[in-house]
């Protein structure tokens, strides 16, 4: 009895001194005197060596310094543990979201869907090239000969490794491709990146987009191209754009014209996009030229067709209000997130 009452009273003097607010070192705490095999489990094995007559004595004694360990342990449990922080309180779920930043597509991008999306409701598919290309491709097949300007190292860039190949001048290219594959007819649009050796200014670029058109099939005829067209503009333009037709001269297409829309600006009253005209030339097209099918395998006698082309930065320039060619490649993230909202 001596021996358990002495033992009690050196570990309670022991207890008593420890202190800490370091969590891991109560736990050590915990498991040297509250453990399955700690101190006070060890004490309590000596009661059977207690004299029986003692024994209440002992077990009170016991019970008791059980008492102000378990105590000294929540005392330096409660000190160290941290304070509750944001984390630990519940979320209120009735707040609002945090919102996701949200992307958006790029005015060119933009554009271009909007365009593509009228081709397609008429039946045309999105056909996509290299845009490096060999000169057969960008040139050759599209019946411009060898002297035409815009062969010119000024207009084309050249690869210097391999002067065959240039980066496509406009994505007839692939026109070319789609059709020597020799699967008619053909509906297809051909939007993409076409470059030339300009000098970069608010006005103009060395690279830009273009949207290619080309219908061939029996029977094509220059009514198609126009009410094909036509239908472009009243989609694009709303239904009181008037459209005229300008004869022009492309290698590739015979007969050519250039295509204007009433002034969507003006209302054709004369203002500086119209050059005070009332109208605005939106693309190029034709009847593609004898030479092209027979350069593509096409049996001229058989098969006709249109082709038409325009540009995609200046109706998007006119759409957005943006009044330099340079703001679409500069990738400045103040100009890019003003169209997260628009379509
Ligand atoms: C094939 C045959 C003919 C596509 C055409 C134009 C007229 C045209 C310009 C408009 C503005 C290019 O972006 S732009 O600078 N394009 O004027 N493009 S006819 O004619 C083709 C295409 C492919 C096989």
């Amino acid at each position: 009895m001596k021996n358990l009452r002495d033992q009690i009273e050196n570990l309670r003097q022991e207890i008593s001194a420890f202190q800490t607010q370091d969590l891991s070192q109560v736990e050590e705490f915990r498991i040297k005197y509250l453990g399955t095999k700690g101190l006070l489990k060890n004490l309590m094995g000596l009661l059977k060596e207690v004299a029986p007559e003692q024994k209440k004595e002992a077990g009170q004694l016991l019970n008791e310094f059980k008492q102000f360990t378990e105590a000294h342990y929540e005392t330096l449990r409660a000190a160290s543990t941290p304070k509750a922080s944001a984390k630990d309180t519940p979320a209120d779920l009735s707040l609002p979201g945090d919102a996701f930043p949200v992307g958006s597509r790029h005015p060119v991008t933009l554009m271009r869907n909007q365009i593509v999306s009228i081709f397609q409701r008429l039946g045309f598919a999105v056909a996509e090239g290299p845009e490096i290309e060999d000169d057969w491709h960008n040139f050759g097949a599209l019946n411009l000969p060898a002297h035409h300007p815009a062969r010119d190292m000024q207009d084309t860039f050249y690869i210097q490794q391999n002067p065959d190949w240039v980066l496509r001048t406009h994505t007839s290219s692939v026109q070319i491709r789609e059709m020597e594959k020799g699967k008619l007819p053909i509906r297809m649009l051909m939007p993409g990146r076409v470059f030339r050796n300009e000098t970069i200014s608010a006005r103009s670029h060395c690279f830009f987009h273009q949207i290619e058109g080309l219908y061939i099939d029996k029977n094509v005829s220059f009514a198609d191209l126009k009410q094909t067209l036509y239908f472009f503009v009243q989609e694009m333009y709303g239904p009181q754009a008037k459209v005229r037709f300008r004869p022009s001269y492309f290698p590739f297409t015979e007969p050519s014209a250039e295509m204007d829309v009433s002034c969507f600006i003006c209302d054709s009253k004369g203002c500086h996009v119209c050059k005070k005209t009332g109208w605005v030339e939106i693309l190029g097209c034709g009847m593609v030229h004898p030479n092209v099918l027979t350069n593509c395998g096409i049996d001229p006698e058989q098969y006709s067709g249109f082709a038409f082309g325009m540009g995609v930065e200046r109706p998007a320039m006119l759409k957005y209000g943006v009044n330099d060619l340079r703001l679409f490649s500069e990738n400045d993230v103040r100009f890019l997130k003003q169209f997260t909202a628009a379509t």
